[in-house]
């Protein structure tokens, strides 16, 4: 099979300097930075699904995209020349994982059967290239939402055969995940929501979707499949209201439905805006509720409320999610997948080496700044003597559950006035932010 990109070489590191498009100006896998290489701290990942399926059609609009090595065929030749071209792709990028969903990689058969065999024989494919590039799956997961049989959801539909076909199909999905030493595998619940409440049993729907996890919690046990499992918050798109609305929302979920110790989020960008939150809003509620898992890195338009799925370049989002990155500890089977799309009229296939490389550049960016950030000390040290009344005294005993109203009435009513407050130094923290862009 004759290359898918001819005219393009190994990306490599030529630092910030360099004019050549086709480089890397910041990211360097193998530099150090807080002692561990860049590429360990940001597991970058490509997404099959727009990168190799999205051809840039868009509600008003017919594709425009220039896929030379895709047919547009649905044939499993087709399937497996597309999973050969991914794999040219990630290699001449520099990237070890990637994520995709069943439908992404085969064709959807006639039968469930059918759809199964189509999937396997493409399976094969990925595993021989996969010994060949030592690339991964970051993540995994099923499509149960462009199907029509979907039209109502999956696991929330109301019918009880569309629950058990989805179930048939994540059960496969997950023996793939196994089968290609995947990370994780996802669910993000694209028609898991409703467009009007008086069709709606919301109780009913919301207890069908627990009861879905738990049974995904005992297949994957009884599989073997090591790795977590993710939920991916969205608040709206495709229905008007999805029920893992936020990271909040899907907090209290998994509490509810007891699923806390197998899942994490895979926080997206572009759906905390949708949420009406900043991204490094849901990703430090995820990080301080000991649930966060992985990235979906993308950004979305503030003129358009839908889910644009950019690819990142904004060097404050990204510094301000790797400073709570850093301080989570970093991704362990987590990473930053570019679940992002060029732009309609980036038609070529150069373009998406210019979107990525700049994806990764700017991740890098931010790492390094977040990094000089933490090293030079005055942000992080702004918390300690901020909350010192809750070292000793009576913040102790309140944190250690000592004292209640009565005694605090006490202590108040003795004291007569609160120690005085002390600034919040809002726009000198922002100014040392500023200082290291
Ligand atoms: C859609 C979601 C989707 C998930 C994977 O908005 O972001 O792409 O990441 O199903
Ligand atoms: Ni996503
Ligand atoms: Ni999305």
């Amino acid at each position: 099979m004759a290359e898918a990109f001819p005219d393009v070489k190994k990306i490599g590191h030529e630092g910030p300097d360099s004019k050549n498009p086709l480089s890397f100006k910041h990211y360097n896998p193998d530099e150090l930075v807080e002692g561990k290489p860049m590429a360990e701290h940001l597991r970058f990942s490509v997404a099959y699904w727009h990168t190799f399926r999205n051809a840039g059609a868009d509600p008003f609009g017919q594709a425009t995209r220039l896929m030379p090595w895709d047919d547009g065929t649905d044939s499993l030749e087709n399937a497996a020349n597309r999973v050969r071209s991914a794999f040219e792709f990630f290699e001449k990028l520099g990237v070890r994982y990637y994520c995709f969903h069943d439908r992404d990689v085969a064709p959807e058969g006639a039968t469930l059967a059918e759809s199964h065999k189509n999937f396997d024989e493409v399976v094969k494919v990925i595993k021989s290239e996969q010994e060949r590039t030592g690339v991964k799956p970051l993540w995994v997961t099923a499509c149960l939402f462009a199907h029509p049989r979907y039209m109502h959801g999956a696991a929330t539909s109301p019918n009880a055969d569309v629950f058990a076909y989805a179930a048939a199909q994540v059960a496969k999905a997950m023996e793939v995940a196994v089968e290609l030493d995947a990370a994780a595998y996802l669910f993000w619940g694209g028609r898991e929501g409703y467009k009007t409440l008086l069709n709606t049993d919301m109780g009913r729907e919301t207890d069908h979707l627990g009861r879905f996890m738990q049974m995904a919690v005992d297949y994957k046990k009884q599989i073997g499949f090591s790795g977590p499992m993710y939920l991916e918050p969205k608040p709206k798109e495709p229905t008007k209201h999805q029920y893992d609305f936020d990271s909040a929302a899907c907090y209290a979920f998994l509490q509810r439905y007891d699923l806390l110790e197998h899942f994490r989020l895979n926080i997206e960008a572009n759906h905390a805006t949708l949420a009406g939150h900043s991204f490094v809003h849901e990703l430090e509620f995820a990080a301080a509720v000991g649930i966060f898992g992985s990235v979906d890195a993308n950004r979305g338009d503030l003129l358009l409320g839908w889910d644009t799925d950019q690819f990142p370049t904004d060097l404050y989002d990204t510094t301000m999610a790797m400073l709570t990155i850093l301080k989570a500890g970093g991704f362990t089977t987590g990473g930053l997948n570019f679940d992002a799309h060029v732009a309609r009229e980036s038609f070529e296939p150069v373009d998406l080496f210019h979107a990525h490389i700049g994806g990764m550049d700017a991740f890098a960016r931010g790492l390094k700044i977040a990094a000089a950030i933490r090293a030079d000390g005055r942000l992080g040290d702004f918390l300690k003597p901020r909350y010192a009344s809750w070292d000793s005294g009576i913040g102790a005993d309140i944190e250690t559950g000592k004292v209640g109203f009565g005694e605090l009435s006490e202590y108040m009513l003795k004291k007569g006035e609160i120690s005085p407050n002390a600034s919040g130094r809002v726009e000198m923290l922002e100014n040392i932010i500023n200082e290291h862009i």
